[in-house]
């Protein structure tokens, strides 16, 4: 007999280490609560990894793996292999990092998706390399500073602009790509359920504040990650088989500044004429989006109930169930 009660039991539970207001453990503990314990967990190295098992101990109360840092889609891929092959329907799903994902597990990844396996990799994107100090990834925006793209004489912060990988991704012609993040619950939760209704590789990006990076208040994560939204920085969207089935459209677009004035990994920008450059640098790359996705092309609220409604398709050569998957 099943004890477990379900308004209570977290897969995540309490008693692990992040730190408060941390966007990763906040996004983690939503999407493995709706994926339920009957899966496998692959956990790449990282904070997320780091902060839930530590000497002999586990947050986790679901079967869970600890792969190495670069490898988790390649662990995920073995796993759900041996299931098909046993005939088992467990959900199998990877979390990872951005480091894990924009940059040193990009090719396990990409060779996951290519062979079809029927996994959801999740990527909590905190835009840097937290675990081990802040150092930038290929997911750090333009102009932040982290402990190796400082700003100075020579620079103002980060050079290089953030990685497209939902782009990237969703080229792969795969069943489902979506972005996500803490500030909006609902659509989150639909991304996730829709995710696993669906078979073969599917990947969710969702955008997950960390205090200690971003150097924001840790009681702010939950409304920086709204305002990354509704500035256009960060597009909620969805992509079925590289074509764009769904966007988060907005009622207006907040200036950038709001999102960045509260999070002190963009202060240099406030500080001086050459910040004030990249401003309007940052500024023009959330227009670009907001035009890119036709986000503002509405006369109503939040547009999430259309933006949920996209047709999924069979193409592709995977099926797709009509059910939720049942959790045993
Ligand atoms: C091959 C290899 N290089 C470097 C490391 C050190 N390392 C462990 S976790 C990590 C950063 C993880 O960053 P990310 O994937 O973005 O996750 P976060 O900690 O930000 O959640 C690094 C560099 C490692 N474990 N293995
Ligand atoms: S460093 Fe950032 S990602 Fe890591 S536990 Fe702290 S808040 Fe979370």
């Amino acid at each position: 007999m099943d004890n477990r009660d379900p308004f209570r039991y977290n897969v995540l539970t309490s008693g692990h280490r992040a730190c408060s207001g941390c966007g990763e453990a906040m996004a983690a503990r939503m999407v493995t609560d709706l994926v339920g314990p009957d899966a496998i967990y692959i956990n790449a190295t990282g904070c997320l990894q780091v902060f839930t098992s530590h000497n002999q101990q586990s947050a986790w109360q679901a079967p869970w793996i600890h792969s190495v840092f670069a490898n988790a889609a390649a662990v995920a891929s073995g796993v759900e292999a041996a299931l098909r092959i046993k005939g088992k329907e467990t959900p199998v799903v990877v979390q990872a990092g951005d480091g894990g994902t924009f940059d040193i597990g990009l090719q396990c990844l990409s060779g996951m998706i290519e062979r079809g396996h029927d996994v959801l990799f999740v990527c909590y994107d905190n835009e840097a390399y937290m675990n081990t100090g802040v150092q930038r990834s290929g997911s750090t925006p333009h102009a932040v500073r982290t402990s190796t793209s400082p700003p100075g004489q020579f620079s103002q912060g980060k050079q290089e602009l953030k990685k497209d990988v939902i782009s990237i991704i969703a080229a792969h012609n795969m069943p489902y790509a979506a972005t996500a993040t803490i500030a909006y619950f609902p659509d989150l939760k639909a991304k996730v359920e829709k995710a696993m209704r669906i078979k073969g590789p599917r990947f969710l990006q969702i955008l997950s504040p960390c205090p200690l990076g971003w150097a924001h208040d840790s009681a702010l994560s939950v409304s920086v990650s709204r305002l990354a939204v509704e500035t256009g920085l960060f597009p909620l969207v969805e992509l079925e088989h590289g074509e764009l089935t769904g966007v988060m459209r907005l009622a207006e677009q907040k200036p950038v500044e709001e999102y960045l004035r509260p999070q002190g990994r963009f202060k240099h920008l406030f500080a001086n004429k050459a910040g004030g450059v990249e401003l309007r640098h940052l500024q023009a790359l959330a227009d670009a989006r907001i035009r890119r996705y036709d986000l503002l092309n509405v006369d109503t609220q939040w547009d999430t109930e259309t933006a949920m409604q996209s047709e999924r398709h069979g193409r592709g050569g995977y099926t797709v169930s009509s059910a939720v998957r049942e959790v045993k």
